[in-house]
């Protein structure tokens, strides 16, 4: 089989140092060509920061735009960090929030997890029946979005409902094509699913919204959202250390908005926990967590799709085995979130994913995550989808088989403003295609 390796990293933000880059013939036809115009390397840093408000450019914009030549290197070895973490999403996550200034160090880790862990200890309720894993990997989610929701809150802090609102009613128009009269805004359509009111004839200039984004408190944006994929990281070790058993008869209740046999329900504050059967599934209805243990399943919901606010801010599903459709036309759907963090984890079968905007890894003033890990898989997304941040990380990982990516524009590695969108695929001949309808 040809190995070949895509990485695609958009940035806007980094501390990697310069790898490899430019080759010594690569570098020896860059210098001739300067020889020629007659100017030296260091003049490529030319003064080009004019802009004279930098609050919200990073690091890496600057020393890139200080050493151009730099750029190869810096993708280099950002291509081999997260290659060398293919398996370890939190990994990832944690190394996008860093390339986009956010200050994380080590014992932040260790204090999320303590966090994390000291929770779980507290079982939540009914699932002391469960086989022993399966318990302790609900109870961690469970934990995990406690912790989350308590940064969720410090880092909306500083706004004030009304500002926090127009953010909210704002985002889903933020990549929509201005140019296109004939589509509708999508300003307020979250407002309007969820049943809450939004005066979409009030005009919102962008300055107003890059004034509310100010009182972000980004660390704790961060460290939500790596809370969450902390949970979700550690429930899929725990599901997939040993085989769960359970007795025969019992994947057989019934849920309103579920189609097959169900393992285990129970709604909590942060919405429904669903442990889906063996045989196959229709999911109609968002839960906050949905675990999977077998079945060719569809998931007609968000599936790890999470809207903060206006609804439930995080959401994990974890689907062990089959092969299965993911298909949604909502906005924030299949990893990806709105003030909040949403997971899919699919760790076998040949599966398709269909999905509207904003998605498969993809969010705004939030962390998505879509990680698949086994199998032919074909994702096809609307505008801003497959490893797309703006105010956030937005990560698709698949890493194995010949898989197929379509999207129509602003995905597939994407970034704006503090934002870290990432594509890893390491193994396969695959297909990339943006653009068009
Ligand atoms: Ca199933
Ligand atoms: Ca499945
Ligand atoms: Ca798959
Ligand atoms: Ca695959």
């Amino acid at each position: 089989m040809v190995r070949n390796i895509v990485i695609v990293v958009c940035l806007a933000g980094c501390g990697l140092l310069p790898g490899a880059g430019l080759d010594s013939s690569a570098t020896s036809a860059v210098h001739q060509g300067l020889e020629i115009l007659g100017i030296e390397e260091q003049e490529l840093g030319f003064f080009k920061q004019w802009a004279t408000d930098s609050f919200f450019r990073l690091k890496a914009v600057d020393r890139m735009l200080d050493n151009p030549l730099e750029v190869a290197g810096y993708v280099d070895s950002s291509a081999g960090l997260f290659l060398e973490n293919e398996h370890n999403i939190l990994s990832l996550v944690w190394l996008q929030w860093l390339e986009t200034d956010v200050k994380l160090n080590p014992t932040d880790s260790v204090r999320l997890r303590k966090e994390v862990l000291g929770l779980t200890r507290e079982p939540v309720q009914g699932t002391v029946m469960l086989p022993v894993n399966l318990a302790k990997a609900i109870n961690t989610i469970v934990a995990g979005f406690e912790v989350a929701d308590r940064y969720l809150e410090k880092a909306v802090a500083g706004l004030s409902k009304k500002e926090l609102n127009v953010l909210l009613g704002e985002a889903p128009d933020f990549w929509a094509d201005e140019d296109d009269t004939l589509s509708p805004t999508l300003c307020g359509v979250l407002h309007r699913e969820f049943g809450q009111a939004y005066d979409t004839a009030q005009e919102v200039e962008a300055e107003t919204v890059l004034v509310y984004v100010r009182k972000i408190e980004r660390r704790s944006l961060a460290l939500s959202g790596l809370a969450v994929v902390y949970a979700a990281a550690e429930a899929q070790r725990l599901l997939t250390e040993e085989p769960l058993m359970f007795p025969h008869e019992a994947g057989t209740r019934t849920v309103p908005g579920i189609e097959g046999g169900v393992y285990f329900e129970l709604e909590t504050e942060f919405g429904l926990v669903v442990v889906g059967g063996d045989g196959d599934n229709t999911y109609n209805h968002d839960c906050c967590i949905i675990i999977e243990l077998g079945g060719h399943d569809t998931y007609r919901n968000r599936a790890g799709g999470a809207v903060g606010v206006l609804n439930k801010p995080f959401s994990v599903v974890i689907d062990l085995k089959g092969n299965d459709l993911y298909s949604s036309d909502r906005l924030f759907s299949q990893g990806a979130a709105l003030f909040g963090a949403g997971v899919l984890i699919d760790l076998e079968g040949n599966d398709v994913y269909r999905s509207s905007h904003y998605s498969q890894g993809g969010a705004i003033f939030g962390t998505g995550v879509l990680a698949d890990f086994d199998g032919r898989d074909m994702y096809d997304a609307g505008f801003y989808a497959q490893g797309a941040g703006h105010f956030g990380i937005g990560l698709l990982v698949d890493s194995k088989e010949n898989d197929s990516y379509r999207c129509l524009c602003y995905g597939q590695g994407f970034a704006s403003t503090w934002g870290y969108g990432l594509i890893l695929d390491g193994e396969g001949n695959d297909q990339y295609y943006a653009g068009g309808g």
